[in-house]
């Protein structure tokens, strides 16, 4: 069986690693999972939580799809499926290119019990930081488990959202209107937690339940 898409794609990112794109065109943040079986966990679901996808666009940003036709908004991201085990040769040309292509901080998200694209990405991208999501449970002891000398910053299993918020954490040290956004979603988080509080106590807990 021949492997022409997949050298096809690694071709693709090590071209794009040597165009020197300006900062402002490339991505800033590179989503990379093992499976598209992981996509309602990094990207966010409907029927389940919030994810990576739902906070990044809410907060501004935009999906970049072709690199060299970056979109309107000053703050991008890319994603790609990347199988640590399936295919470790795109594991490595994505982690050996992210920062030559211009990406500033990697999400990785991995499900089974051995989650190891956000570990070995985070081995091969250093120093690039790699924030590493646990798609499930039996993930996390995988994903953070790195050696010493070795780092990678990881969040709670499923937790991609997070994931993005600390990816825009990083970008916001050099970005004040990031940092901006990032405090006006904290500010508004507050709201809401008052919001429902004061309804709560003035409704009473039978109407507040039957209300929601
Ligand atoms: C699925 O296979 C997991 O969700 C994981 O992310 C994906 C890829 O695993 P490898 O192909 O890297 O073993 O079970």
């Amino acid at each position: 069986m021949g492997t022409a898409q997949l050298d096809a794609l690694i071709a693709e990112l090590n071209e794009q690693a040597s165009m020197e794109q300006p900062a402002e065109e490339t991505p800033d943040i590179g989503i990379i999972m093992g499976s598209d079986s992981d996509l309602d966990v990094m990207a966010g679901s409907e029927s389940g939580r919030p994810g990576a996808y739902d906070i990044l666009t809410d907060l501004g940003f935009e999906e970049q799809t072709d690199y060299e036709n970056p979109p309107e908004s000053t703050y991008t991201f890319e994603t790609y499926v990347v199988s640590a085990h399936r295919t470790p040769e795109l594991m490595y040309a994505y982690a050996e290119t992210a920062a030559d292509r211009g990406i500033d901080v990697i999400i990785a998200g991995a499900g089974g019990k051995s989650a190891d694209l956000p570990n070995m990405t985070a081995s091969i991208a250093y120093p690039l930081p790699v924030i590493g999501v646990p798609v499930q449970e039996k993930s996390l002891q995988s994903v953070i488990g790195m050696p010493q000398g070795a780092p990678i910053v990881a969040v709670d299993a499923g937790k991609s959202f997070n994931a993005a918020l600390s990816a825009t954490q990083i970008l916001a040290r050099e970005h004040t209107e990031l940092r901006d956004r990032l405090l006006e979603y904290h500010e508004n988080l507050k709201e809401d937690v008052a919001a429902v509080s004061e309804q709560l106590h003035s409704r009473g807990t039978p109407e507040f339940t039957d209300s929601r």
